[in-house]
Protein backbone atom coordinates (compact mmCIF):
# COMPACT_ATOMS: atom_id res chain seq x y z
CA UNK A 1 0.00 0.00 0.00
CA UNK A 2 1.32 3.38 -0.93
CA UNK A 3 2.55 5.70 1.81
CA UNK A 4 2.47 8.28 0.06
CA UNK A 5 0.34 12.12 0.49
CA UNK A 6 -2.37 12.07 -1.70
CA UNK A 7 -5.55 14.49 -2.22
CA UNK A 8 -8.17 11.58 -2.81
CA UNK A 9 -8.99 11.35 1.38
CA UNK A 10 -11.81 13.00 2.96
CA UNK A 11 -10.24 15.20 5.92
CA UNK A 12 -10.81 12.81 8.96
CA UNK A 13 -12.57 14.05 12.13
CA UNK A 14 -10.75 13.54 15.22
CA UNK A 15 -12.90 11.54 17.50
CA UNK A 16 -14.65 12.56 20.61
CA UNK A 17 -12.78 10.80 23.87
CA UNK A 18 -15.74 8.25 24.60
CA UNK A 19 -16.37 6.62 21.02
CA UNK A 20 -17.87 3.46 20.37
CA UNK A 21 -16.42 -0.29 21.31
CA UNK A 22 -17.65 -2.76 20.19
CA UNK A 23 -17.74 -4.80 23.58
CA UNK A 24 -19.04 -1.77 25.39
CA UNK A 25 -22.60 -3.12 25.95
CA UNK A 26 -20.76 -5.24 28.91
CA UNK A 27 -19.56 -2.14 30.61
CA UNK A 28 -23.12 -1.30 31.98
CA UNK A 29 -24.30 -0.83 35.35
CA UNK A 30 -24.01 -3.61 37.57
CA UNK A 31 -27.96 -3.00 38.25
CA UNK A 32 -28.89 -4.41 34.87
CA UNK A 33 -27.51 -7.47 35.46
CA UNK A 34 -29.72 -8.02 38.47
CA UNK A 35 -33.04 -7.42 36.84
CA UNK A 36 -32.01 -9.47 34.43
CA UNK A 37 -30.41 -12.95 36.01
CA UNK A 38 -32.99 -12.43 39.61
CA UNK A 39 -35.51 -14.12 37.71
CA UNK A 40 -33.93 -16.93 36.55
CA UNK A 41 -31.98 -17.00 40.07
CA UNK A 42 -34.98 -17.33 41.63
CA UNK A 43 -36.58 -19.32 39.93
CA UNK A 44 -33.93 -22.29 40.00
CA UNK A 45 -33.21 -21.97 43.59
CA UNK A 46 -36.55 -22.44 44.70
CA UNK A 47 -36.26 -25.07 42.46
CA UNK A 48 -34.63 -27.06 45.07
CA UNK A 49 -35.44 -30.75 43.84
CA UNK A 50 -33.88 -33.56 42.28
CA UNK A 51 -33.98 -32.04 38.93
CA UNK A 52 -36.46 -34.06 37.28
CA UNK A 53 -38.79 -31.58 35.96
CA UNK A 54 -38.13 -29.73 32.87
CA UNK A 55 -38.12 -26.15 32.63
CA UNK A 56 -40.64 -24.19 31.52
CA UNK A 57 -40.19 -23.98 27.92
CA UNK A 58 -37.70 -26.58 27.63
CA UNK A 59 -37.94 -28.17 24.41
CA UNK A 60 -37.47 -32.33 24.47
CA UNK A 61 -34.56 -33.24 23.07
CA UNK A 62 -34.39 -34.88 20.09
CA UNK A 63 -31.35 -37.29 19.92
CA UNK A 64 -30.66 -38.08 23.65
CA UNK A 65 -33.12 -39.29 26.23
CA UNK A 66 -33.58 -37.62 29.40
CA UNK A 67 -32.69 -40.41 31.60
CA UNK A 68 -34.56 -40.48 35.32
CA UNK A 69 -32.96 -39.02 37.92
CA UNK A 70 -30.38 -41.00 40.95
CA UNK A 71 -31.05 -39.87 44.25
CA UNK A 72 -29.83 -40.79 47.57
CA UNK A 73 -32.37 -43.18 48.05
CA UNK A 74 -30.30 -45.15 45.41
CA UNK A 75 -27.65 -45.97 47.89
CA UNK A 76 -27.07 -48.96 49.21
CA UNK A 77 -28.68 -49.51 52.83
CA UNK A 78 -25.26 -51.21 53.84
CA UNK A 79 -21.85 -50.78 52.32
CA UNK A 80 -19.55 -52.45 53.53
CA UNK A 81 -17.40 -48.85 53.78
CA UNK A 82 -18.87 -45.64 54.55
CA UNK A 83 -19.49 -43.54 51.42
CA UNK A 84 -19.80 -40.13 52.00
CA UNK A 85 -23.15 -38.83 50.82
CA UNK A 86 -22.35 -35.65 48.17
CA UNK A 87 -26.07 -34.59 47.76
CA UNK A 88 -25.37 -30.80 49.43
CA UNK A 89 -28.88 -29.09 49.82
CA UNK A 90 -28.92 -25.27 47.71
CA UNK A 91 -29.35 -23.53 51.43
CA UNK A 92 -25.79 -25.22 52.19
CA UNK A 93 -24.52 -24.48 48.90
CA UNK A 94 -25.72 -20.46 48.83
CA UNK A 95 -23.55 -19.94 52.13
CA UNK A 96 -21.02 -22.03 51.95
CA UNK A 97 -16.99 -21.53 50.53
CA UNK A 98 -16.35 -23.72 47.79
CA UNK A 99 -13.69 -24.59 45.67
CA UNK A 100 -14.43 -22.61 42.03
CA UNK A 101 -12.65 -23.90 38.44
CA UNK A 102 -11.25 -21.32 36.58
CA UNK A 103 -13.51 -19.08 34.43
CA UNK A 104 -12.79 -19.43 30.58
CA UNK A 105 -9.86 -17.53 29.28
CA UNK A 106 -12.10 -16.17 26.22
CA UNK A 107 -15.22 -15.34 28.63
CA UNK A 108 -16.19 -12.90 31.13
CA UNK A 109 -13.26 -13.39 34.05
CA UNK A 110 -14.04 -13.86 37.83
CA UNK A 111 -11.58 -14.88 40.80
CA UNK A 112 -11.51 -19.02 41.05
CA UNK A 113 -10.23 -21.08 44.12
CA UNK A 114 -11.85 -20.97 47.46
CA UNK A 115 -14.94 -18.54 47.38
CA UNK A 116 -16.71 -17.77 50.20
CA UNK A 117 -20.59 -17.74 48.90
CA UNK A 118 -23.49 -15.37 50.93
CA UNK A 119 -26.95 -16.02 49.95
CA UNK A 120 -25.87 -17.51 46.79
CA UNK A 121 -23.68 -14.62 45.68
CA UNK A 122 -19.69 -13.41 45.28
CA UNK A 123 -19.74 -9.66 44.73
CA UNK A 124 -16.42 -9.32 42.52
CA UNK A 125 -15.24 -5.62 44.16
CA UNK A 126 -14.31 -3.10 42.09
CA UNK A 127 -13.42 -4.99 38.95
CA UNK A 128 -11.01 -2.91 36.41
CA UNK A 129 -11.94 -1.79 32.80
CA UNK A 130 -11.46 -4.73 30.50
CA UNK A 131 -8.24 -4.33 28.03
CA UNK A 132 -8.58 -3.90 24.77
CA UNK A 133 -9.40 -7.16 23.24
CA UNK A 134 -9.91 -8.87 26.59
CA UNK A 135 -12.71 -10.24 28.35
CA UNK A 136 -14.05 -7.99 30.78
CA UNK A 137 -14.27 -9.16 34.48
CA UNK A 138 -17.50 -9.75 35.64
CA UNK A 139 -19.37 -8.15 38.90
CA UNK A 140 -20.36 -10.97 40.57
CA UNK A 141 -20.31 -14.80 40.62
CA UNK A 142 -23.69 -16.18 40.93
CA UNK A 143 -25.06 -19.80 41.98
CA UNK A 144 -27.93 -20.26 39.48
CA UNK A 145 -28.96 -23.90 40.62
CA UNK A 146 -28.39 -27.52 41.05
CA UNK A 147 -29.08 -31.25 40.53
CA UNK A 148 -28.54 -34.03 42.14
CA UNK A 149 -27.38 -38.05 40.99
CA UNK A 150 -24.72 -40.51 41.24
CA UNK A 151 -21.79 -38.67 38.74
CA UNK A 152 -19.12 -41.27 39.77
CA UNK A 153 -20.97 -44.52 40.06
CA UNK A 154 -20.07 -45.21 43.73
CA UNK A 155 -23.56 -45.78 44.78
CA UNK A 156 -23.59 -42.07 46.63
CA UNK A 157 -25.04 -39.04 45.01
CA UNK A 158 -23.64 -35.70 44.48
CA UNK A 159 -24.23 -32.42 43.78
CA UNK A 160 -23.86 -30.46 40.16
CA UNK A 161 -24.06 -26.90 40.52
CA UNK A 162 -24.06 -23.85 38.09
CA UNK A 163 -22.50 -20.72 38.55
CA UNK A 164 -22.58 -17.43 36.44
CA UNK A 165 -20.07 -15.14 36.56
CA UNK A 166 -21.75 -12.18 35.40
CA UNK A 167 -21.82 -9.14 33.65
CA UNK A 168 -24.74 -8.76 31.22
CA UNK A 169 -25.26 -12.24 30.78
CA UNK A 170 -21.35 -13.94 31.48
CA UNK A 171 -19.30 -17.02 31.99
CA UNK A 172 -21.32 -19.91 32.71
CA UNK A 173 -19.65 -23.35 34.15
CA UNK A 174 -21.56 -26.74 35.36
CA UNK A 175 -18.96 -27.82 38.55
CA UNK A 176 -19.91 -30.94 40.31
CA UNK A 177 -19.73 -31.53 44.24
CA UNK A 178 -19.20 -34.18 46.74
CA UNK A 179 -18.30 -34.40 50.50
CA UNK A 180 -15.40 -36.01 51.99
CA UNK A 181 -15.13 -38.83 54.90
CA UNK A 182 -15.18 -35.42 57.65
CA UNK A 183 -18.09 -33.90 55.70
CA UNK A 184 -16.75 -31.12 53.70
CA UNK A 185 -17.41 -30.06 50.57
CA UNK A 186 -14.61 -30.85 48.01
CA UNK A 187 -15.39 -29.98 44.10
CA UNK A 188 -14.67 -33.24 42.18
CA UNK A 189 -14.35 -30.92 38.67
CA UNK A 190 -15.85 -29.02 35.88
CA UNK A 191 -18.44 -30.82 33.90
CA UNK A 192 -18.65 -27.81 31.29
CA UNK A 193 -18.33 -24.12 30.38
CA UNK A 194 -19.03 -21.57 28.47
CA UNK A 195 -15.79 -21.37 26.40
CA UNK A 196 -14.68 -21.65 22.50
CA UNK A 197 -17.54 -22.93 20.27
CA UNK A 198 -20.20 -23.27 23.69
CA UNK A 199 -21.19 -19.23 24.83
CA UNK A 200 -24.38 -20.31 26.61
CA UNK A 201 -25.45 -23.32 29.21
CA UNK A 202 -29.01 -23.20 28.82
CA UNK A 203 -30.35 -22.28 32.68
CA UNK A 204 -32.85 -25.07 34.31
CA UNK A 205 -31.52 -28.00 31.89
CA UNK A 206 -29.04 -29.89 33.75
CA UNK A 207 -29.50 -33.26 34.46
CA UNK A 208 -28.35 -36.24 35.96
CA UNK A 209 -29.06 -39.89 34.17
CA UNK A 210 -28.33 -43.07 34.35
CA UNK A 211 -24.46 -43.99 34.49
CA UNK A 212 -23.58 -40.85 35.47
CA UNK A 213 -24.27 -38.76 32.23
CA UNK A 214 -24.83 -35.16 32.73
CA UNK A 215 -26.80 -33.86 30.41
CA UNK A 216 -27.33 -29.98 29.37
CA UNK A 217 -28.62 -27.60 26.95
CA UNK A 218 -25.69 -25.76 25.41
CA UNK A 219 -26.20 -22.57 22.82
CA UNK A 220 -23.74 -21.14 20.06
CA UNK A 221 -24.54 -17.74 21.50
CA UNK A 222 -25.26 -15.84 24.27
CA UNK A 223 -27.61 -12.97 23.83
CA UNK A 224 -27.52 -10.19 25.66
CA UNK A 225 -29.72 -7.23 26.62
CA UNK A 226 -32.35 -6.69 23.91
CA UNK A 227 -30.63 -8.68 21.53
CA UNK A 228 -32.36 -11.21 18.98
CA UNK A 229 -29.75 -13.07 17.67
CA UNK A 230 -31.59 -16.56 16.87
CA UNK A 231 -29.42 -19.42 18.77
CA UNK A 232 -29.01 -22.43 18.09
CA UNK A 233 -28.90 -25.15 21.14
CA UNK A 234 -28.31 -28.77 21.22
CA UNK A 235 -27.94 -31.59 24.20
CA UNK A 236 -24.72 -32.91 25.43
CA UNK A 237 -23.83 -35.42 27.61
CA UNK A 238 -20.88 -35.66 30.00
CA UNK A 239 -19.65 -38.36 32.53
CA UNK A 240 -17.08 -38.77 34.95
CA UNK A 241 -13.66 -40.65 33.46
CA UNK A 242 -10.59 -41.12 35.17
CA UNK A 243 -10.35 -36.96 37.04
CA UNK A 244 -12.29 -35.42 34.66
CA UNK A 245 -15.91 -35.33 32.97
CA UNK A 246 -15.62 -35.61 28.97
CA UNK A 247 -18.60 -35.92 26.56
CA UNK A 248 -19.93 -39.12 25.69
CA UNK A 249 -23.34 -37.99 23.95
CA UNK A 250 -24.62 -35.50 21.61
CA UNK A 251 -23.04 -33.53 19.04
CA UNK A 252 -19.41 -32.17 19.41
CA UNK A 253 -19.70 -29.34 16.80
CA UNK A 254 -22.25 -26.34 16.79
CA UNK A 255 -24.57 -26.60 13.87
CA UNK A 256 -24.24 -23.17 11.10
CA UNK A 257 -26.29 -20.56 12.19
CA UNK A 258 -26.55 -17.53 9.35
CA UNK A 259 -26.82 -15.02 12.39
CA UNK A 260 -23.48 -15.86 14.16
CA UNK A 261 -19.85 -15.60 13.04
CA UNK A 262 -16.38 -15.36 15.08
CA UNK A 263 -13.67 -13.31 14.10
CA UNK A 264 -11.19 -11.44 15.58
CA UNK A 265 -8.87 -8.71 15.19
CA UNK A 266 -4.82 -7.42 16.35
CA UNK A 267 -2.76 -5.21 14.64
CA UNK A 268 0.82 -4.50 14.88
CA UNK A 269 2.82 -1.24 15.51
CA UNK A 270 2.02 1.97 13.09
CA UNK A 271 5.58 3.32 13.03
CA UNK A 272 5.98 6.75 12.06
CA UNK A 273 8.74 8.06 10.08
CA UNK A 274 11.14 11.02 9.90
CA UNK A 275 8.79 13.98 8.52
CA UNK A 276 8.42 14.43 4.52
CA UNK A 277 6.50 17.07 2.80
CA UNK A 278 4.69 18.45 6.41
CA UNK A 279 3.71 15.02 7.91
CA UNK A 280 5.11 12.27 9.33
CA UNK A 281 4.51 8.65 7.37
CA UNK A 282 3.84 4.77 8.43
CA UNK A 283 1.83 1.65 8.06
CA UNK A 284 0.03 -0.62 10.33
CA UNK A 285 -0.78 -4.22 9.34
CA UNK A 286 -4.18 -5.76 10.66
CA UNK A 287 -4.84 -8.94 10.76
CA UNK A 288 -8.31 -10.72 11.12
CA UNK A 289 -8.95 -14.20 11.57
CA UNK A 290 -12.34 -16.17 11.00
CA UNK A 291 -12.69 -18.51 13.73
CA UNK A 292 -15.80 -20.43 13.65
CA UNK A 293 -19.32 -19.85 12.42
CA UNK A 294 -20.98 -18.43 9.40
CA UNK A 295 -18.09 -17.02 6.96
CA UNK A 296 -18.92 -13.11 6.39
CA UNK A 297 -18.63 -12.16 3.04
CA UNK A 298 -16.98 -8.82 4.07
CA UNK A 299 -15.09 -7.89 7.03
CA UNK A 300 -16.04 -4.41 8.35
CA UNK A 301 -13.08 -2.04 10.01
CA UNK A 302 -13.59 0.69 12.13
CA UNK A 303 -10.88 2.90 12.56
CA UNK A 304 -10.53 5.52 15.60
CA UNK A 305 -7.30 7.81 15.42
CA UNK A 306 -6.42 9.81 17.91
CA UNK A 307 -4.91 13.44 17.95
CA UNK A 308 -3.68 14.34 14.63
CA UNK A 309 -3.93 10.96 12.82
CA UNK A 310 -5.31 10.49 9.67
CA UNK A 311 -5.20 8.25 6.99
CA UNK A 312 -2.54 9.02 3.88
CA UNK A 313 -1.85 7.23 0.61
CA UNK A 314 -4.11 6.38 -2.42
CA UNK A 315 -4.49 2.26 -1.51
CA UNK A 316 -7.64 2.92 1.19
CA UNK A 317 -11.02 0.97 0.12
CA UNK A 318 -13.88 3.45 -0.06
CA UNK A 319 -14.60 5.04 3.35
CA UNK A 320 -18.01 4.25 4.03
CA UNK A 321 -18.63 5.69 7.43
CA UNK A 322 -21.90 7.41 8.17
CA UNK A 323 -21.56 11.17 8.93
CA UNK A 324 -23.43 9.97 12.92
CA UNK A 325 -20.22 7.73 13.77
CA UNK A 326 -17.28 8.37 14.83
CA UNK A 327 -13.36 7.69 13.39
CA UNK A 328 -14.06 5.77 9.75
CA UNK A 329 -15.11 2.70 8.57
CA UNK A 330 -13.91 0.61 5.19
CA UNK A 331 -14.93 -3.12 4.52
CA UNK A 332 -12.39 -5.25 2.88
CA UNK A 333 -12.09 -9.11 1.47
CA UNK A 334 -12.88 -11.67 4.25
CA UNK A 335 -10.32 -14.14 5.29
CA UNK A 336 -11.07 -17.89 3.78
CA UNK A 337 -13.57 -19.94 6.51
CA UNK A 338 -11.29 -20.58 9.54
CA UNK A 339 -8.63 -19.07 7.65
CA UNK A 340 -6.44 -15.67 8.25
CA UNK A 341 -6.00 -12.19 6.09
CA UNK A 342 -3.96 -9.31 6.66
CA UNK A 343 -4.43 -5.67 5.30
CA UNK A 344 -2.07 -2.58 5.71
CA UNK A 345 -3.09 0.58 5.66
CA UNK A 346 -0.94 4.14 5.65
CA UNK A 347 -1.68 6.94 8.25
CA UNK A 348 0.21 10.51 8.85
CA UNK A 349 0.53 12.58 11.69
CA UNK A 350 1.32 16.19 11.50
CA UNK A 351 5.14 16.64 13.43
CA UNK A 352 3.47 19.21 16.00
CA UNK A 353 1.25 16.68 17.21
CA UNK A 354 4.20 14.65 19.35
CA UNK A 355 1.83 11.54 20.31
CA UNK A 356 -1.30 9.45 19.26
CA UNK A 357 -3.40 6.62 19.52
CA UNK A 358 -5.20 4.49 17.41
CA UNK A 359 -8.23 1.14 17.98
CA UNK A 360 -9.24 -1.10 15.65
CA UNK A 361 -12.89 -2.90 15.55
CA UNK A 362 -13.66 -5.59 13.71
CA UNK A 363 -16.85 -7.29 12.51
CA UNK A 364 -17.79 -10.29 10.14
CA UNK A 365 -20.70 -8.73 7.50
CA UNK A 366 -23.16 -10.24 5.39
CA UNK A 367 -22.40 -9.18 0.95
CA UNK A 368 -24.97 -6.34 2.02
CA UNK A 369 -22.91 -4.86 4.95
CA UNK A 370 -25.62 -6.32 7.90
CA UNK A 371 -23.18 -7.06 10.51
CA UNK A 372 -22.83 -10.67 12.04
CA UNK A 373 -23.45 -11.36 15.64
CA UNK A 374 -20.24 -12.63 17.29
CA UNK A 375 -20.00 -15.24 19.39
CA UNK A 376 -17.19 -13.88 21.20
CA UNK A 377 -17.54 -10.31 21.21
CA UNK A 378 -14.26 -9.98 23.40
CA UNK A 379 -11.63 -10.08 21.17
CA UNK A 380 -13.24 -7.95 18.02
CA UNK A 381 -11.10 -4.75 18.83
CA UNK A 382 -7.04 -3.72 19.66
CA UNK A 383 -5.53 -0.94 20.25
CA UNK A 384 -2.37 -0.24 17.88
CA UNK A 385 0.96 0.56 19.62
CA UNK A 386 1.56 4.26 17.67
CA UNK A 387 5.24 5.38 17.89
CA UNK A 388 7.72 7.54 15.82
CA UNK A 389 10.79 6.02 14.50
CA UNK A 390 13.31 8.34 16.10
CA1 LIG B 1 -21.41 -40.87 43.69
CA1 LIG C 1 -15.07 -12.38 18.07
Amino acid sequence: MSERPTEQFPPVREPPVNHRRAWRYVLVAAVTVLVLLLPVAAYLILRDDDGGAPAPGDAAPSAVPVPSVSTSSSVPSSPATTVPDGRISLETLKNSTLTIPAWPADNVQGPSGRLRFRDGVVRISAPGPAEQGRPPTGTEIVLLGAVYGDVDRDGATETVAEFVCAIEGGSKQLVAFDRDSAGHIVTVGRVVATTGEIRDLQDGSVRVGAGGVITVRLGDYQRCCDDQTPQLWQERGYQRSGDRFVQVSGPTRMGANPHVTETSVTAGELVLGPVTGGYRYGTTTVTVRHGWGTPPRQILLHFYPGAGLEPAGSAWPPIITSRSETGFQVSVAPPSASGVARYTFAFRLPPAVSRSTLEVEVSGATAVGTALSEANPFNNGTAVTVRTAD
